[in-house]
């Protein structure tokens, strides 16, 4: 049995902050786990260095689910987002380890492929509608076989999901949260058109998407989610803030565009009864923010249960250890339905070479031995932790909202 002799925690920041747990064994294993959360990094850097290390050392690093609950239940305060992206970090090195000593790729251990490549899709941004469709086109030409749409707001400053950058979005992005103004009105307006048009030029067999970001009212977003019908978006992305899963009802009743929610969720309870009343269609739940391969795997199981699909949050502050555990997870499960990918920047890439690739439209993990991603120490040495915060979001006049 591999014995954890160690475990530390590696705070990066090549083009962005990436913490990564490594958790080492006597047999001269170690595996990795990402445990990055936007915003609020040294939380959980401090929660894993200070609180769950000293509990790991002399542990079987074969007990995945023991030491899962050992951290769950034993730490008397359950959930959150700090906690779960800590035990998410730990959860997934050992499974990388678990691969490593059994010479397998972790998907393997998971039940092996269900499917022959994962679907994923691609971002295309601008601050107008045609920037946004000439960036669609783009990704089009590179194979995907699903595009999220989102673009500038005629007669606001910024907006959710633009970036200045054409091919890497960024949001976290200043010392101190940049201000961004938000206008529901001039929103719902922008997006129908958005969607015309992508027809037009894309064409009906690529998937659309559009993420909301958690800033409608339930009766607003039945009315974009009718309004977007006729154009047949694959998902419309967290309509409305979460918090109060009942909201989903009232934008249920009033379109048939499927739903997509869960990426700031941390545990099954976040969506118990978004899925069990069947208020959506897609759970985002991912890797690192809900507890691991071993907790995605129990919301997934529940969800299948109730015709609800995996769609799991890959954005570029989920590092690639999160990615390749995201792959390996979504290759093997059986209710898959698609896997958001940003494309990481090179220097993030050459600090965590992988085994992962992407070819027409589709991703696989690779074959490697466990999570097959690894982290170059020395290379991510050379780029420190620089205090970065997501935006924040007011009304037009002056009320706090939601980013
Ligand atoms: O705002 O990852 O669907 N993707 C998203 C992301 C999130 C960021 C927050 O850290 O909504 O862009
Ligand atoms: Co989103």
């Amino acid at each position: 049995m591999p014995k954890i002799t160690g475990a530390k925690v590696i705070v990066t920041s090549p083009g962005r902050n990436f913490v990564t747990l490594k958790i080492e064994t006597d047999e001269g294993i170690y595996g990795l786990g990402d445990a990055t959360l936007n915003g609020r990094e040294l939380a959980v850097a401090s929660y894993l260095t200070d609180h769950v290390i000293p509990c790991l050392i002399g542990r079987d690093a074969h007990r995945i689910e023991d030491v899962w609950q050992y951290l769950y239940k034993g730490a008397y305060w359950r959930r959150g987002p700090v906690t779960m992206s800590a035990i998410a970090a730990v959860d997934t090195a050992l499974w990388d380890i678990k691969g490593k000593v059994a010479g397998l790729p972790v998907y393997q251990l998971l039940g092996g492929a269900s499917r022959e490549g994962v679907m994923v899709y691609g971002h295309a941004n601008g601050k107008t509608i045609e920037e946004t469709i000439d960036n669609a086109l783009h990704y089009q030409s590179l194979g995907y076989k699903a595009i999220r749409l989102q673009s500038g707001v005629p007669g606001l400053a910024s907006t959710y999901g633009v970036s200045k950058d054409r091919y890497f979005y960024e949001p976290a992005d200043a010392d101190l949260p940049t201000e961004n103004l938000w206008s529901t009105e001039k929103y719902l307006r922008s997006v129908p058109p958005l969607f015309e048009k992508g027809r037009e030029a894309l064409g009906w067999d690529v998937h659309l998407l559009h993420d909301v970001h958690h800033r409608l009212t339930p009766i607003e977003a039945g009315r974009l989610g009718k309004d977007l019908e006729p154009f047949r978006p694959f998902w419309m992305e967290d309509a409305v803030p979460a918090e109060n899963q009942a909201n989903f009802r009232l934008v249920r009743q009033h379109t048939t565009t499927p739903l997509a929610v869960g990426e700031i969720f941390n545990s099954i309870w976040d969506a118990k009864q978004l899925i069990e009343e069947q208020l959506i269609d897609y759970i985002r739940t991912t890797v690192v923010h809900a507890g691991g391969i071993t907790h995605l795997r129990r919301i997934a199981s529940f969800a299948d249960m109730h015709n609800v699909r995996t769609g799991s949050h890959g954005a570029t502050d989920l590092s690639p250890v999160c990615m390749a555990a995201a792959l390996h997870f979504d290759l093997s499960v059986p209710n898959f339905g698609i896997q958001e990918y940003m494309r990481h920047t090179e220097e993030t890439d050459a600090v965590f070479p992988h085994a992962y690739s992407f070819e027409d439209g589709l991703m696989h993990p690779g074959d490697k031995p466990g999570l097959g991603v690894d982290i170059d120490e020395e290379l991510a040495a050379k780029y420190e932790y620089k205090r970065a915060y997501l935006p924040v979001n007011r009304l037009e006049d002056g009320t706090m909202f939601h980013w």
